[in-house]
């Protein structure tokens, strides 16, 4: 019979001593970053981080140069090919400005709606009073279904940010009417930045698998969780967990 034992190391120690260890993913989460760049010529940048881990989403947006005083829609597109269009592409709106289905094909459509509370699927794309305003920073932890859950962890995810001031009059006007919503005008949804959810490298420390070749007495599997996924993991406890099985008898 094969027993567990756990251990528990400080983190700031493991970190000491690992300064430069990869991070390492616990069995199912996968760490998730973008850097998002400007869409018509918006200015507007943001940097995202996150994970998924099963059907748990948790996205941080932290946004700047977004239209003060004014909601921006947010979603990870899935499906297209996965990219963002370059800031020069043209589209449909006025003077040529892209509208979000002029890159549709790119991005794709959206598969989650990142709103500040409630509901956060498709239907919930346009939910103007749910979403960050200004270059508020957000943070949230979602649950998607299996399938886009699955789509996330194999890097399909494309962050875009909505909302922008194409003429500079200081809010969401003009004469062009938004491809999503006749009611809005296009300035409400047309896409301010775009990033790829990108997935971080998955990386064990070498020479961790023992295949246990030395027979049953001998078979012995230590798993290892370090690094930044870790310590995100343990939170407040800053606590880093070493199992080890071992062949003792419990
Ligand atoms: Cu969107």
């Amino acid at each position: 019979m094969k027993t567990t034992r756990t251990l528990a190391l400080a983190a700031a120690l493991t970190v000491a001593a690992l300064p430069l260890a990869a991070p390492a993913m616990a069995a199912d989460k996968t760490d998730l970053s973008a850097s998002l760049t400007q869409l018509n010529d918006s200015g507007v940048t943001a940097d995202v981080t996150g994970s998924i881990d099963g059907n748990e989403l948790t996205i941080n947006i932290t946004p700047n140069g977004l239209l003060a005083d004014a909601p921006h829609a947010q979603h990870i597109h899935i499906g297209g090919t996965n990219s963002c269009p370059s800031n020069d592409m043209e589209g449909s709106g006025a003077d040529g400005a892209l509208q979000v289905s002029d890159a549709a094909g790119m991005y794709g459509a959206i598969a989650v709606s990142l709103t500040t509370e409630g509901d956060s699927s498709p239907d919930s794309g346009l939910a103007v009073d749910r979403f960050p305003v200004g270059d508020a920073s957000y943070s949230r932890t979602l649950e998607v279904s299996d399938e886009v859950a699955d789509q996330i962890a194999n890097g399909e995810g494309v962050v875009v940010l909505h909302g922008v001031d194409l003429n500079g009059s200081g809010t969401y006007d003009g004469d062009v009417v938004s491809d999503l919503d006749p009611s809005l005008p296009e300035e409400a949804t047309d896409p301010a930045a775009c990033g790829t959810l990108d997935v971080a490298q998955m990386s064990m420390p070498s020479g961790g698998a023992d295949t246990g070749a030395g027979g049953a007495a001998g078979t012995s599997t230590t798993t290892f969780v370090v690094g930044g996924a870790a310590l995100a993991a343990a939170g407040a406890a800053g606590v880093v967990l070493l199992r080890r099985r071992t062949g003792q008898e419990g």
